[in-house]
């Protein structure tokens, strides 16, 4: 199918007010009536009315109750002859499905005997021939009717207006969505279910009924989301002055779904991973997510469904807005500035992970895309991910409070309405005349429309006789295709200087009569710009672009003593850890160019690779009294490989991996006595809380055993192994059971196998559980070539299949982007798995697919024998006839 392209943006020519839709369910035929009260849109010339649907049966179509002639088109149904005028008309469409065969999960379909839709971003025309596109919003009414005993309860948008008896055994339910809504936001769902209620009142006082529906087993795991759900309530209602607008409020879990959850007005559907928690069978990470996706889903009630997206080039203002949102929350949940920059270290190491590299390769797009094949493609990072940097960066250019003030403009301008990012930014603007933002607007708004990842160079010079510091920042922006050339962008640098003792220096730009302050953020928008610093006696060292303050490459020349400085005094907690990255990732690249050092995994080097002073700096940070056990964990994590290999311009991924390997068994050994002394001082006293300081403590310790398993197995010891065999056995929670079982898994100690044995047959019924076990397996490093034989082995367990999202991901993507060593093979092996799996999934579920098929997306980075085996995997891909357009955009842009 060819590109659609976001200049033939065109309005509507026919409105949707309102429809009224009746469901007879039954799994092998639904049968849906669709009646549609349409006008002509009289900004535009007359034309047919084009409704989309796909595999849909088309039983009838009458307008004002008579027939009428139709055509298909392009898999539109067309009407030609309509009523003229400009006076409402009813249109009537009888539509069946096959809801059982529904293995793509978009549209009407069933899971564990449920029906469930999903309609973004283009489902709903699975379910009826429909206007399915964000700029026609109507009000809807929902009659569902199904039979009792399988289908006992029936849910749809907005509030219960009625419920009863029919023949048969059958039963009714009709549901009333007060509030205009585009297709993509609907939803139903019928099956056996049973709801955590819980009652709220809002600050005025309106009462609010809040529902968690999962099966009936799994009640007992949905306080945490639960608690999650009304945490989101209070704090939109705190922090940006928006209430909850329904009565009734609903999150529904389903196991088989696309993505993590989805944001239906007031009966969001998830992804039973983002819903269902115990101690016992969730870690802390899953608490944490269960929050900020709760969080997440809830805040779209305003950004995304009141004000919503004019069309799907626009989704990063519902969805940049939203993750930036949901980052804000989870950040004041978490409290204390320590736990705030650790979430906010978390974040930048996703998008610095996933979306440069997605920036830099054959995907790359703006945040507001210039065009798509398959808009599925494009719920990428960038939009989410970098989307909310963009968000974040206008937060930090007009303040906290003047955020607060765009975010009601944009509220009162853009109730209701389907809009743009350019309505966004405009609201921002306009609220904070004066602000850097508003006085750079157009300029600003290059985030929006330039692809790319910007590069700022820092140069520094200190000038002893003038007292004075030079720093030049100049930025560039690498092309992107279809983007060879960029503007410069404006970029807020936040920034301090640093004393050679690590004190921070006060700051007085050259003509201000007085210092201002420790730290500052500067703006540069043009390619090169300099300032200078008066007063400054010393040769300080500068801590640049603080807490990240904008999604940029920032390249300075520090030496190891500034990094070492940074790393043992910085205020800025991101900063901090971040000199420990680029210490640790400098001594990665040199290990990697080195000619010396086999290539098996942590073998091969004779001599050691790092350098004691950055040994001594981490062992400091470990030891250190006031730091937080989360913030430590992070500041003694090696950079990934995935990040490793985006520095260097040809990756040889067994090198990148066995110099990391490498890397972490000479931590392991190196500071042994203080990984031992990190995990008995960081252990559990008292109840379990998933609470961010005590999950920080689990996780240290975590890493702390999974470094003394380490050791030991290079050491032939056995003793380490044993205790996280004994903690396996008796962990009170699933966060240290699972770091115990990993640290056996990945140490490669004989005690694995019987320790996964064990967490199978204790778990067998818990599909979130099972699915950890696959994926941990799938995950764990190669030795000798035996990681894809394994893989292979798990998806001959009878628990995997791969028509389960959740499942086909814990084992099939785990081992494509989570096993680096094991999936880049030289044989190209790894890489013939994937173009298999690639076609299977395709054939199944072509959303699924089209991410996995991401996994190559930097094959042109490799080192031969890896690029070739690359290329030709991808030309498999393509060269096959039946594939979804889904797979083929990617491969296609994967090979141009
Ligand atoms: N707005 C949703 C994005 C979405 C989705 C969710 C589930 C399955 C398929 C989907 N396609 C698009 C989720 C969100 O960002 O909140
Ligand atoms: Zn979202």
């Amino acid at each position: 199918p060819a590109a659609i392209q976001r200049q033939d943006y065109a309005p509507p020519a026919y409105w949707i007010d309102a429809v009224q839709l009746t469901f007879d369910l039954d799994p092998a035929k639904t049968r849906v009536l669709s009646k549609m009260q349409v006008r002509r849109n009289p900004q535009v010339a007359p034309q047919p009315l084009r409704l989309d649907g796909e595999e849909l049966n088309l039983a009838r179509v009458q307008v004002n109750g008579a027939g009428t002639s139709f055509k298909m088109e392009d898999g539109q149904l067309v009407l030609e002859n309509l009523p003229g005028g400009h006076e409402p008309f009813e249109l009537e469409i009888f539509t069946t499905c096959q809801p059982i065969k529904n293995t793509q999960l978009s549209g009407l379909y069933v899971s564990e005997g449920t029906f469930f839709t999903q309609c973004e971003a283009q489902g709903f025309r699975r379910i009826t021939y429909f206007l399915d596109r964000p700029d026609v919003m109507a009000t809807y009414s929902v009659l569902l009717r199904a039979d009792k005993a399988a289908y006992p309860v029936l849910l749809s948008n907005g509030n219960l207006v009625e419920s009863g008896e029919l023949d048969d055994g059958r039963h009714f339910a009709r549901w009333v969505d007060p509030h205009k809504k585009p297709s993509y936001l609907f939803a139903l769902v019928a099956g056996k279910l049973v709801a955590r209620e819980q009652k709220i009142k809002s600050r005025a006082g309106t009462e609010h009924l809040l529902q968690v529906w999962v099966r009936a087993g799994d009640l007992g795991k949905t306080e945490h989301a639960m608690n999650s759900l009304m945490a989101s309530i209070a704090w939109d209602e705190a922090r940006f002055n928006l209430p909850l607008d329904l009565e009734r409020f609903m999150i529904v879990a389903t196991s088989d779904f696309n993505m993590g959850a989805m944001e239906n007005k007031g009966l969001n559907v998830f992804n039973t991973k983002y819903v269902l928690a115990s101690q016992a069978t969730a870690t802390d990470v899953d608490f944490a997510n269960i929050e900020s996706v709760v969080g997440h889903e809830y805040f779209h009630n305003w950004t995304g469904n009141r004000v919503t997206c004019r069309d799907w080039f626009q989704l990063s203002l519902k969805e940049g807005l939203t993750v930036f949102r949901d980052q804000e929350f989870s950040m004041d949940m978490a409290g204390s500035p320590s736990a705030r920059a650790v979430k906010r270290i978390e974040d930048v190491r996703v998008l610095r992970t996933v979306q440069f590299p997605e920036d830099a390769g054959p995907m790359a797009h703006p945040v507001r895309p210039d065009s798509y094949v398959e808009i599925n493609n494009f719920y990428t990072v960038t939009i989410y991910e970098k989307g909310a940097e963009v968000v974040r960066m206008q937060h930090n250019l007009v303040g906290r409070e003047g955020f607060a003030r765009g975010m009601k403009l944009y509220f009162e301008r853009h109730d209701g309405q389907a809009v743009t990012c350019d309505d966004f930014a405009a609201a921002m603007a306009d609220a904070n005349p004066g602000s850097e933002l508003s006085r750079r607007l157009e300029h600003f708004k290059r985030w929006y429309s330039q692809a790319g990842t910007p590069r700022v160079k820092a140069v520094g010079q200190y000038d002893a006789a003038a007292q004075t510091y030079t720093l030049q920042l100049s930025q560039s922006c690498p092309a992107t295709p279809g983007q060879a050339d960029k503007q410069p962008f404006v970029i807020p640098v936040t920034l301090g200087l640093l004393g050679p003792q690590g004190a921070a220096l006060p700051l007085q730009l050259q003509g201000e009569e007085q210092p201002g302050g420790t730290e500052r953020t500067v703006v540069l928008h043009e390619a090169q710009q300099t300032l200078t610093f008066t007063h400054v006696a010393q040769p300080p060292v500068p801590s640049l672009l603080r807490a990240f303050s904008a999604p940029v490459v920032l390249e300075c020349d520090y030496s190891d003593e500034d990094l070492l400085l940074l790393l043992a005094h910085d205020s800025d907690p991101f900063n901090r850890w971040e000199a420990g990255q680029r210490l640790l990732l400098r001594v990665a690249i040199e290990s990697i160019a080195a000619p010396a050092g086999g290539t098996g995994a942590g073998a091969g080097f004779d001599q050691r690779l790092l350098p004691p002073a950055i040994v001594q700096a981490l062992q400091g940070v470990l030891r250190h009294p006031q730091l937080d056990a989360a913030f430590k964990e992070l500041v003694l994590s090696l950079p990934s490989e995935a990040y490793i290999a985006e520095q260097l311009d040809t990756v040889d991924p067994q090198r990148v991996h066995a110099v990391r390997e490498a890397l972490r068994l000479e931590l392991a050994t190196a500071l042994q006595a203080d990984w031992e002394w990190a995990f008995e001082t960081h252990q559990d006293s008292g109840a379990y809380r998933p609470d961010p300081q005590s999950a920080g403590r689990r996780a240290l310790a975590g890493a702390a055993l999974s470094m003394l398993c380490l050791a030991a197995q290079a050491q032939g010891d056995s003793v380490w192994p044993g205790k996280a065999y004994q903690r396996f056995k008796s962990a009170g929670n699933m966060t240290d059971r699972f770091n115990a079982l990993a640290a056996l898994v990945t140490s490669g100690h004989e005690l694995a196998a019987p320790a996964l044995q064990r967490f199978h047959a204790l778990f067998k019924g818990d599909a979130l559980v099972i699915d950890k076990w696959f994926a941990l397996q799938a995950a764990t490093p190669d030795r000798a070539g035996d990681a894809l034989p394994a893989v292979r082995a798990l998806m001959q367990h009878p628990d995997f299949s791969l028509k389960n999202p959740n499942r086909a991901r814990s084992v099939i993507f785990s081992y494509c982007n989570g096993n680096p060593g094991g999936f880049h093979r030289a044989d190209g092996a790894g890489y013939a798995f994937w173009a298999e799996q690639v076609l299977q999934l395709d054939a199944i579920n072509p959303q699924v697919a089209a991410r996995l098929a991401r996994s190559l997306d930097r094959w042109s980075k490799l080192a031969e024998p890896y690029r070739g085996a690359a290329r030709e995997a991808i030309a498999r891909v393509a060269g096959h006839a039946a594939l979804s357009s889904d797979v083929r955009e990617v491969v296609t842009r994967a090979l141009a």
